[in-house]
């Protein structure tokens, strides 16, 4: 299922999300709705607190044109070296339309539990290594414009609550249609 993804400033996007104790069906399911809305968002990865859940789960894809071919579920995932420096003009499915360079290590090694909840570890570098450690940043309560200044990120704030005012507009005009329509059958 597609799940709505939350706008940043969030509360919710500002927590430690709490480790996995079982990879059971319940982690599967959300891992798979993870997916489904990373996709349909056209994102290359989704952290479980982007659609309000927050639990250590990420899911990455760095060619989402071939859906489903390289798609990676970490758990509980944890960087356990990282090398070089390296900058990437990033974006963030809960910042839309904002984007901004951010520095990173260029590679990194990655220990998680797969979909089974198997250990596994992953040598990344170039946008998957961008990729992982954005979304491990989301698991503890950061997001790219954190790595801002804060003069940068505050005219971002501004246009955030711009985008979401709008939206809460949109969607009191739909509502509104929509009873409006009802009334008249
Ligand atoms: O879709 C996304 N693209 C992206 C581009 C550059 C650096 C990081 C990312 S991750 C982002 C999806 C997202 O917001 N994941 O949390
Ligand atoms: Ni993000």
């Amino acid at each position: 299922m597609v799940r709505e993804i939350v706008i940043w400033p969030d509360p919710v996007l500002k927590q430690v999300a709490k480790p996995v104790d079982r990879v059971d069906d319940g982690i599967r399911r959300l891992l798979d709705d993870m997916a489904e809305t990373m996709y349909a968002a056209d994102g290359v990865g989704l952290a479980a607190p982007q659609i309000g859940e927050l639990l250590r789960c990420i899911v990455i894809d760095t060619s989402p044109r071939q859906e489903g071919q390289r798609l990676i579920h970490l758990v509980n995932p944890e960087i356990v070296e990282a090398d070089g420096t390296t900058t990437y003009t990033e974006g963030c499915l809960s910042i839309p339309g904002e984007a901004e360079e951010v520095e990173r290590a260029a590679k990194v090694r990655v220990r998680a539990l797969d979909r089974e909840g198997a250990p596994f570890e992953l040598e990344c570098e170039g946008l998957l290594a961008i990729a992982v450690q954005h979304e491990t940043d989301h698991l503890d309560g950061v997001v790219f414009v954190d790595h801002l200044s804060s003069l940068k990120r505050e005219v971002i704030r501004r246009r955030m609550k711009k985008l979401k005012s709008e939206r809460a507009t949109e969607t009191a005009d739909e509502l509104r249609r929509a009873v409006a329509h009802k009334s008249a059958l």
